[in-house]
């Protein structure tokens, strides 16, 4: 049977305090900011983290939260991936002042821009930044400045860009960069990512597995946990 890939959108692990993608764009930014809310509010010297893309931060959801989150100085952390493309519209067609940094900063909180595709640079700036909203210091945001190799999804024809850019990109890609600063330390890097890749493969097959011998779920759970008014009606 062929079964179509919902994607990322459906992991979720509240036990792990993972509370999941969110298939409308920018719609995890509330819930983020509810989630901080209630962090507060229990006196949990917690972060909640969000990642999202330069296509949320262009929608009014991302604008609310940050102007919440920065009012009410929640313990919230602000990561927009700029791949400078929002599924295919290229971030200077959509939006008059393309530094995001700035304009985060502009709702009273502290506002990085990090070189997104330097491992390092995206850890030290995440530390700093989850230190300080843990210390009380209010909300912060992190644009880490990137690109995106491969199109959108495996539905978008990645028509809306040249071949030379994406290969321009290439030349910085983080992993390779980190992989090469690390075999200069010395140590046995390839060694140990091939342990890790062995390790990855067996943990995703196992998966695989797992969720394709488990049932089908029947379609009378299909309104389960739904409240609105088309369940009552049924
Ligand atoms: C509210 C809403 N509008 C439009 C869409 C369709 N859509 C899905 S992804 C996407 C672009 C998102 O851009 P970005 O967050 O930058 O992600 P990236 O293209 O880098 O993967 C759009 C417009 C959607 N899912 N939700």
């Amino acid at each position: 049977m062929q079964r179509r890939p919902g994607g990322s959108m459906h992991l979720f692990d509240a036990g792990r305090r993972f509370y999941g993608g969110n298939a409308i764009v920018a719609g995890g930014l509330p819930l983020a900011a509810g989630l901080a809310l209630a962090d507060r509010m229990r006196a949990d010297r917690r972060v909640t983290c969000c990642f999202f893309g330069d296509g949320a931060f262009a929608e009014g959801e991302f604008h609310e939260t940050a102007n919440l989150a920065a009012l009410w100085r929640l313990p919230l952390l602000l990561v927009c991936e700029n791949n400078l493309y929002a599924m295919g519209t290229a971030l200077d067609r959509h939006e008059a002042q393309t530094d995001l940094a700035m304009r985060a900063a502009s709702y009273g909180m502290v506002a990085w821009a990090v070189d997104g595709m330097d491992v390092e640079a995206v850890e030290q700036a995440a530390r700093r930044a989850a230190e300080a909203v843990r210390a009380g210091a209010g909300p912060h945001f992190l644009e880490l400045r990137t690109y995106r190799f491969r199109a959108h999804s495996m539905y978008d024809p990645d028509r809306y860009r040249g071949k030379a850019e994406i290969e321009r990109w290439k030349d910085r890609d983080p992993i390779t960069r980190l992989l090469d600063r690390m075999r200069e330390d010395g140590g046995p890097v390839d060694e140990t990512l091939a342990g890790i890749e062995r390790r990855v493969a067996a943990e995703v097959d196992h998966a695989v597995e797992a969720a394709e011998q488990a049932p089908e779920e029947p379609v009378e759970h299909l309104l389960h946990h739904v409240t609105s008014a088309a369940r009552e009606a049924s």
